[in-house]
């Protein structure tokens, strides 16, 4: 492989970064920001470090980008999809190569330990791998016609130009699980990545201009969501929107794009449950509790933020998460020993700070462990929360909003029904979890649960690529990302009658 000219390009971005030049990425050139471009900061969450310069993209800017896509579309949609799926496969094995160094660039820039950018980076290469191989399928029907001598099928068609806006805490997979179904499907696209998250998002697209992306098929353009991310909204010659972030954001696009028939995809909150019932495997309980409320300083959208646990088992369960919680080890991710990151930034600490008093003084829950901001010694820079557990109730403010940090609040139950009353007291319903050994229970809760990912004796978190991701209520719009359903996403269908008979047959008039 090309190993030497990515090493180059990479030092090439190490230069441009250290001397603030900002770069967007348009019609296959690395461009400086429009005249008049203010610029924003990327920062190490763990250590304060400046780590590079952005710019804050004008419209200028995103014009430019939306005319090279409109421009680069017309012939990448007629490139065969099986030649589309091979440079996924070239661009998943740049991502293998780059992995590591990846990954540390990720823990640098939001926070997460080592292990779990890791993981991003292999989430990556997993779609990569996937949507590659679904070139040689891209499978569409064929069927019968009620007429003699006619034959029906059905055939995926691209969208046109797509308007991709991505959130910070998964910086590469989660970009990948769009621009890599989106490319298989003939689309040319514009990325508006999160501004916490630079640096991953031009090392994917790095990878992809080195797997051999023709221009103007992917462009990557910087800026806040108010100037750049509304903007996509508006042109006219973007097809679909695809956004994964907050409710409240995500129905201001809906909205816009409902406005304009723009096709449009939206992954939002959560408040995803565990249940713990009496006859649980406790300890494997207790691990997959930990992992899914603290993991990412539980800044996933799939993150534990209740434990709904069964009274005969509280107590037992209640003390030995404690205990272990208060022995996870917190700081710098790119240390191998530490086992929960920073947030991402300041206003991530604020908020989760808020939701903790407002836990404290108006939910009145109580708090066991955690719920002050760690501000002392190494934790001096950055921005670093402890795990913090509540007992509560599922009425509580702290139980039913979404709050994106290591929160966790611990519900007592009497029945499996009652569990499945309070997971289902959600406006959101993205992934929930239930923890037994009653085959019974196992199969009520896959009918009852009201998510889009339920999990048995396993964790909220840990959704694997090739299924469908997402989930109902106010978590998304119906659609699902991943799997083979994201390709519903991602193109259009068409279908088709061929009318062999050489007369004119009538559908539902000929008999
Ligand atoms: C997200 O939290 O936004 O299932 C995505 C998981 C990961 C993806 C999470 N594979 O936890």
């Amino acid at each position: 492989m090309k190993k030497k000219k990515i090493k180059k390009r990479m030092s090439k971005k190490l230069e441009s970064k250290n001397l603030g030049r900002p770069y967007n990425f348009i019609n296959g050139q690395w461009k400086k920001a429009g005249l008049g471009g203010n610029q924003f900061e990327n920062r190490n969450p763990a250590t304060g470090e400046l780590l590079g310069i952005y710019p804050q993209s004008t419209a200028k800017d995103l014009e430019e980008a939306v005319e090279a896509a409109q421009k680069a579309f017309k012939s990448w949609r007629k490139v065969p999809v099986a030649k589309r799926g091979e440079i996924l496969l070239r661009a998943m094995r740049v991502l293998q190569e780059h992995k590591e160094e990846f990954a540390q660039t990720m823990t640098r820039e939001m926070g997460k330990i080592l292990s779990e950018t890791c993981g991003d980076v292999q989430e990556a290469i997993d779609t990569a791998f996937y949507y590659a191989g679904e070139g040689r399928r891209f499978f569409g029907q064929t069927t019968t016609s009620e007429l003699p001598d006619k034959f029906a099928m059905t055939l995926r068609m691209p969208v046109g130009v797509c308007g991709l806006i991505t959130p910070w805490n998964f910086p590469m997979a989660i970009p990948s699980w769009k621009i890599f179904p989106s490319l298989l499907c003939g689309n040319s696209m514009i990325l508006k990545p999160a501004s916490y998250t630079p640096d991953s998002a031009r090392n994917l697209v790095m990878v992809l201009q080195e797997a051999g992306v023709p221009p103007g098929v992917v462009n990557l353009v910087y800026g806040s969501g108010n100037v750049i991310g509304r903007a996509l909204l508006e042109y006219p010659e973007i097809s679909l929107i695809s956004f994964t972030g907050s409710s409240s954001v995500g129905s201001n696009i809906a909205e816009i794009c409902g406005k304009k028939m723009k096709k449009c995809s939206l992954e939002l909150g959560g408040k995803n449950a565990q249940i713990v019932m009496e006859d649980a495997d406790l300890d494997l309980a207790l691990e997959g509790a930990l992992w899914g409320a603290f993991g990412t300083s539980g800044q996933r959208c799939t993150a534990t933020s209740r434990l709904i646990v069964h009274e005969k088992i509280f107590k037992q369960f209640r003390d030995k998460l404690v205990d272990q919680a208060r022995s996870l080890r917190i700081g710098n991710g790119l240390n191998p020993l530490v086992q929960m990151g920073p947030l991402v930034s300041q206003a991530q600490l604020e908020t989760v700070h808020q939701y903790v008093k407002i836990g404290k003084m108006k939910d009145h829950a109580k708090l066991l462990i955690g719920g002050e901001i760690l501000k002392e010694g190494e934790y001096e820079r950055g921005f670093f929360y402890p795990p913090t557990i509540f007992v509560g109730t599922p009425e509580m403010r702290i139980a039913q909003e979404e709050i994106f940090g290591p929160v966790v609040v611990l519900i007592p139950v009497k029945s499996f029904e009652e569990a499945m009353s309070i997971v289902n007291n959600s406006r959101y319903g993205l992934s929930g979890s239930i923890y037994t050994r009653d085959v019974n229970r196992v199969m009520r809760a896959i009918q009852e649960m009201e998510t889009g990912i339920t999990y048995i004796n396993a964790p909220t978190i840990g959704a694997e690529v090739h299924l469908p991701f997402g989930g109902v209520k106010q978590t998304g719009n119906g659609h699902r990302e991943a799997g083979v359903t994201v390709l519903d996403i991602f193109s259009e269908w068409k279908t088709v009658y061929i009318d062999y008979s050489g007369k004119l047959q009538k559908a539902q008039i000929d008999a």
